[in-house]
């Protein structure tokens, strides 16, 4: 009997490499994947090791559901304090009066402010996901789009920037009950008062997601939502530089209403070592050096725009404001598709991604998003958005020629051997 126990006990302070070698050496490979390349993802970064000791700690095996001080389950004291400070540290980054630390991820965040907000069959105006939105904003494949009668705006044909005076008018002319604001695929400053003034008018609530620039909101650089808006959603793992996640911020009146959405309305037992994580990042944003590494993520992206603008990309609108740019590869007679497997195979990583008015399927495109976050973290400045550019440049210029791609492919690593990754 004692011989039964012990066996699967022994294993439980043993190394990954030992106890599944497997999943250690994609593990393993990820990491030199992650290393030896540019991550050029808009959404992605790096996040420190006092965030990932954090999100790997003992905290992913408690259950609390329920919130601090009011949980279903016994043993909740020191969670309590993990998830109490999440709380207080993201209130006072925003200068939010209430915050739900809980949502698995920027959907469900947004989910929440759903059920808060409205019922089912409601009118939501959102921003249409081929002009810059996101799923979760009234596509008919999200539970956005089904739960719920979606009208979109978007930009305008000729500045490929919002159109807030036909923002104004399809909200006159289908009295929503919730604005979205925010987008996922948009490289210039949202005015999010213009947003407030247009839901008031209207009797909408609003809603902002600023799951893209929340490290630039935090930072002052991107006006913040929260004076023009009763919820501001966004994640935790792009500018914040957290962990994967959701974060909710709303005014007091709906705190009550919302914290009851989240749990139980759509989430049984908070990830406690996910919000810890969370803490940890918001810890890390309040700091005055990450305003300085959102100056430079805004810096940087001016750079690798002018890089490219410079080489004969266009760019939607132009260029950006943010840490995002949306390259028109189409323009080039590259699609989106093949421009991301050209920059694959010479160690940029990007996403395809449609622009507004693209004639070319999703899953083709005519674009492709590129963004500054994670090349920062890194340490790179504009000097290396000068050489990034001209990498870009020559890997689509190059087509399929392997010796122009191997040359490119050996210059990426040698930028990326002189910014090591933690
Ligand atoms: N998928 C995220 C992005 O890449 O922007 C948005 O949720």
């Amino acid at each position: 009997m004692s011989e039964t126990l012990t066996a699967p006990a022994a294993l439980m302070d043993r190394d990954l490499e030992v106890v599944d070698p497997e999943i250690a050496r994609w593990i393993a490979a990820e990491a030199r994947r992650q290393n030896e390349g540019l991550e050029l993802i808009a959404s992605e970064n790096w996040v420190s090791r006092a965030v990932r000791e954090a999100q790997g700690s003992v905290l992913t095996n408690k259950y609390a559901e329920g919130y601090p001080g009011k949980r279903y389950y016994g043993g909740c004291e020191f969670v309590d304090r993990v998830e109490q400070l999440a709380i207080d540290r993201a209130k006072s980054l925003f200068a939010a009066e209430h915050a739900n630390v809980q949502p698995h991820s920027g959907s469900q965040a947004n989910m929440s402010v759903y059920l808060t907000a409205l019922k089912p069959g409601d009118t939501i105006l959102g921003m249409d996901l081929s002009h810059g939105g996101h799923l979760t904003h009234g596509h008919p494949l999200s539970f956005s789009g089904r739960e719920y009668k979606v009208v979109a705006y978007g930009v305008r044909r000729e500045d490929e920037r919002i159109d807030y005076d036909r923002l104004a008018e399809l909200a006159r002319e289908h009295r929503p009950k919730l604005i979205i604001a925010g987008a996922s695929a948009y490289a210039r400053e949202i005015n999010f008062a213009r947003f407030g003034d247009v839901a008031r008018e209207v009797g909408a609530a609003l809603m902002c997601d600023i799951a893209h620039i929340a490290g630039l909101v935090i930072a002052g650089l991107h006006q913040s939502p929260v004076p023009h808006a009763p919820f501001v959603t966004t994640t935790t793992h792009k500018t914040l530089r957290g962990p994967r996640g959701g974060l909710v911020l709303c005014r007091a009146e709906h705190a009550k209403d919302l914290d009851r959405n989240v749990f139980p309305g759509i989430q049984g037992g908070p990830l406690e070592h996910v919000i810890a994580a969370k803490a940890v990042a918001f810890a890390e944003a309040a700091r005055p050096d990450f305003v300085a590494y959102q100056k430079r993520v805004v810096e940087n992206a001016r750079a690798l725009a002018a890089a490219l603008s410079s080489r004969g990309f266009r760019l939607v609108s132009g260029g950006t404001d943010n840490h995002v740019m949306m390259v028109d590869v189409g323009a080039r007679g590259i699609s989106g598709r093949d421009a991301e497997k050209m920059l694959e195979a010479v160690g940029i990583t990007v996403n395809k991604n449609t622009i507004p008015f693209d004639t070319r399927p999703p899953m083709v495109a005519s674009g492709i998003r590129l963004g500054t976050p994670a090349v920062t973290t890194r340490g790179m400045g504009p000097a290396e958005m000068e050489t990034i550019g001209a990498a870009i440049a020559r890997a689509l210029e190059a087509g399929e020629d392997a010796a122009t791609r191997a040359e490119t492919r050996r210059r990426v690593g040698e930028l990326c051997a002189a910014f090591p990754l933690v």
